[in-house]
């Protein structure tokens, strides 16, 4: 008898972008584990087994059911070989030995500690622990050979680790808005990445800028960072021009620009009393002290993604930039194999067809590509 938790298991389409996955799900214990399995294939730069992992990962987040057995994991996509062993381990015994070594493995923390500074990639990771570096302050003595991005993530470390909240995310918004209203007033400014989908925190925050007049959006960007410059708002950015790719849609704008930026946040002025008055909550000693410097410096460092784009590619780039990655993979994966059409943020191309199909909103992209319409919550994959 099929019960309906056998129906949903037996057909669950393969395709991340085929289903929803929200933020909340069932199997996190088991997430976890795998989600370390991929992090750990990834610093090795084993792109497959890190592609495994990750989609096994997806699969059990799109689940509505907690798994309950190794068994039942047989029916879904991605879930066998490597990973049902991982899954069987953890619902039996509740721990995998496997992760746990990893989790223990000195390469390991280092890698996971050195790619957390920004402007450093797996690459320069792997080199510096072949050179005998583990951590922050054997980095410190050999600041000679860092690039002047990594030299400000090093900078700026403590603020960039701690988590951006949604409450600050607006924050940011609101000066990113103020900004550029000065130089436009009819710009428009969506909030994108991990905040769109509905998450209360995230590890930068992220902007797409586009206005109906393309002529308008010339320099506009630039004008504006550099009114927060002025402002001292901004620490660090750097730019990078588009390049040409056939995939354009609007011909006018081959420049568009994205800026990575960290800016500096003002305290906002009930952070100064919430701490003041409840100096006893949960949060950990080290988070303390680092909330502690900020309120005393009166700003934090933020990550801010800031990008352009031509106003007939805004749902490209809005589908594109919203995430999360994989879902982002997956989907172009899916477009290729499945549709012959090759999408990115500036387009859709359909290879057979030899055209490339406009569109007027993210609900348009998926039809176009047969897709049931997944809302940006459901992109959590
Ligand atoms: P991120 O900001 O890296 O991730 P996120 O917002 O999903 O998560 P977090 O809360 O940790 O910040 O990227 C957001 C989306 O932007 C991601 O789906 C991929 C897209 N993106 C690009 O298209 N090009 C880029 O160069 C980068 C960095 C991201
Ligand atoms: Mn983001
Ligand atoms: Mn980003
Ligand atoms: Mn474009």
């Amino acid at each position: 008898l099929a019960t309906p938790e056998k129906v949903l298991r037996t057909q669950m389409p393969s395709y991340t972008c085929q289903r929803r996955t929200p933020l909340n799900h069932h199997n996190s214990t088991l997430t976890d584990a795998l989600e370390i399995l991929a992090r750990a294939a990834f610093f090795q730069s084993s792109e497959v087994r890190y592609l495994g992992f990750t989609r096994a990962v997806s699969t059990l987040k799109s689940l509505p059911f907690k798994l309950q057995s190794a068994e039942e994991a047989k029916d879904l996509p991605w879930c066998g070989g490597h990973c049902k062993t991982v899954i069987q381990e953890i619902l039996e015994g509740g721990v995998c030995r496997e992760v746990e070594t990893i989790k223990s493995n000195e390469q390991y923390q280092a890698m996971q500690l050195l790619t957390g500074i920004y402007g450093v990639g797996v690459r320069t990771a792997e080199r510096w622990y072949q050179e005998g570096i583990r951590n922050l302050n054997d980095l410190k003595n050999t600041e000679s050979k860092l690039t002047v991005e990594q030299r400000t993530g090093l900078q700026y470390y403590k603020d960039l680790q701690q988590p951006v909240t949604r409450e600050e995310a607006e924050r940011v918004e609101q000066l990113v808005k103020d900004a550029l209203l000065r130089f436009s007033p009819d710009v428009q400014i969506t909030m994108t990445g991990g905040f769109r989908r509905g998450k209360l925190e995230g590890h930068d925050v992220d902007f797409l800028i586009t206005h109906t007049n393309e002529s308008a959006l010339t320099g506009l960007l630039e004008n504006a960072i550099n009114w927060l410059k002025s402002k001292g708002l901004i620490l660090y950015y750097h730019m990078k021009k588009r390049k040409h790719t056939s995939h354009a849609v609007s011909s006018l704008m081959d420049g568009h620009e994205t800026y990575y930026t960290i800016c500096a946040l003002p305290s906002s002025s009930s952070q100064n009393t919430d701490l003041e008055v409840k100096p006893h909550n949960f949060v950990a000693a080290e988070q303390m002290a680092c909330l502690k410097s900020q309120i005393s410096k009166g700003w934090r460092a933020v990550r801010v993604d800031l990008v352009v784009t031509p106003h007939a590619e805004y749902p490209y780039a809005l589908l594109g930039w919203t995430g999360s990655k994989h879902f982002e993979r997956e989907l172009r994966r899916f477009s290729l194999h499945e549709k012959k059409m090759s999408l990115n943020s500036h387009g859709l191309y359909d290879t057979e067809k030899r055209c490339y199909l406009p569109a007027h909103s993210e609900e348009e992209i998926f039809k176009h590509l047969g897709l049931t319409y997944i809302s940006p919550s459901d992109r959590n994959a």
